[in-house]
């Protein structure tokens, strides 16, 4: 592995772009919450709390029986997307090859940086300053030594993990720590016995393709510190055939504007999953039945893939007013297909691409908080269909 790669994550940050306008708040139990007042969760804690056992996802009621003393504050999604905006924008202006991950983490190739450890001072110190939010920097020769570094010295840490080194610096670390495993397949490791990342070295790595096909070859090559699965399944193709959703409507629509809402609804929702899995499609299917239990369906393959919901939006309409007969209809359907990965080193990822990087700003706030938390303009007007029956026979 000659590749060096910078992992910047920022420390608790719905929680971080709170106190930053709050200073009394610093150093104080804090979480950031959605949902409703009561039954919701918490989205982001900070330190302080984590050493009360409060962690992301808990119902904010059992928050407060474990930290009494806890300030929780409201989520506010367009803050975060802003501040998460102008942290990525410096990135890319300061770096050449930026890989945005997450609405708070960034890859960056420091391959051919002079002195890794001193330009990630200077990222540490410009955020800090600028942003008044804390970070952590891990570095390795992967993306997933870069994220286990960046694990292991948080908060406000700065760490370089060589190959060499990596038995020792992270030979300790549990299972289901070790990005990409999670906490279900840790579990099923930790049944056989294997409890570390360096009981995943020793391993045979027969035993567990066995057990969990090719995940289980996925598992040990993490723990060797090797770029696979989860971090390398966009540039080595991804699984998927197609990604679809269809929705039954709460009542039979006719008109032209709330077909075209709830079109545009349906695209967004594939273009979420699209963009999650990192993967376009060359090709759409659309599908509409009527009140009558009639239906029908049309596909079209293009030279240009799909991947953002307006592309998306754009041909799904177009091959819908080719089938679309004038009667009330139950159901749309929408998918995309012949999928492909989208180069991690995403080049999309540029300024002639800012509509791709909002939608995955958007996608991750909407992923957090539910559904069309930020709506598109269109959706803005349109009731939700959530509570809607999902047919069968239609691909999800
Ligand atoms: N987030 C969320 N729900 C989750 C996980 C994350 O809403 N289950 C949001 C809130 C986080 C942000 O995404 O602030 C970034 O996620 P991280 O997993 O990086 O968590 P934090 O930044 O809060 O903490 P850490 O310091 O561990 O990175
Ligand atoms: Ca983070």
């Amino acid at each position: 592995m000659n590749k060096k790669i910078m992992l910047v994550d920022m420390d608790a940050f719905f929680v971080s772009c709170e106190v930053a306008a709050r200073p009394k708040l610093r150093g104080k139990p804090v979480g950031v919450c959605t949902g409703p007042q009561r039954g919701g969760v918490v989205a982001s804690v900070s330190y302080e709390a984590r050493k009360y056992g409060v962690k992301a996802g808990m119902p904010t009621f059992k928050v407060r029986d474990l930290c009494p003393g806890i300030t929780l504050i409201p989520a506010d999604a367009i803050k975060y997307a802003y501040i998460s905006d102008s942290i990525m924008e410096y990135l890319k202006n300061k770096f050449e090859k930026v890989e945005i991950f997450s609405v708070d983490e960034a890859f960056i190739d420091v391959t051919n940086v002079k002195d890794p450890i001193e330009v990630g001072m200077e990222v540490k110190d410009h955020i800090k300053k600028t942003f008044h939010t804390p970070l952590t920097i891990g570095i390795g020769p992967s993306r997933v030594i870069a994220k286990m570094a960046c694990e292991v010295s948080k908060p406000d840490g700065l760490l370089e993990i060589k190959e060499s080194e990596l038995l020792d610096k992270l030979g300790h670390l549990e299972v289901y720590e070790i990005p990409g495993i999670g906490e279900r397949s840790g579990e099923a490791l930790r049944s056989m016995g294997i409890r570390t990342v360096q009981d995943l070295w020793e391993v045979d790595e027969g035993l567990l393709t066995r057990k969990f096909g090719i995940r289980g070859k996925w598992f040990k090559d993490l723990a060797m510190g090797k770029d696979t699965g989860f971090f390398t399944l966009l540039e080595n193709g991804a699984p998927l055939k197609s990604i679809g959703h269809s929705e039954t409507f709460p009542r039979d629509i006719i008109d032209e504007e709330e077909i075209k809402n709830y079109t545009l609804y349906l695209c967004e929702k594939v273009g979420r999953r699209l963009r999650k899995h990192k993967v376009m499609g060359y090709g759409i299917s659309v599908y509409i039945r009527y009140y009558d239990f009639t239906g029908n369906g049309i596909s079209r393959k293009f030279a240009k893939p799909l991947f953002t919901t307006s592309e998306i939006y754009n041909s799904a309409l177009f091959l819908l007013n080719q089938i679309r007969e004038i009667k009330p209809v139950r159901l749309i359907g929408v998918s995309v297909f012949a999928l492909a990965p989208v180069k991690i080193q995403l080049s999309i990822f540029n300024d002639d691409c800012k509509e791709v990087r909002l939608e995955r700003t958007l996608d991750k706030i909407n992923d957090t908080y539910g559904d069309f938390t930020v709506r598109r303009a269109r959706l803005a007007g349109m009731q939700s269909i959530h509570h809607a029956i999902p047919p069968r026979g239609i691909p999800r």
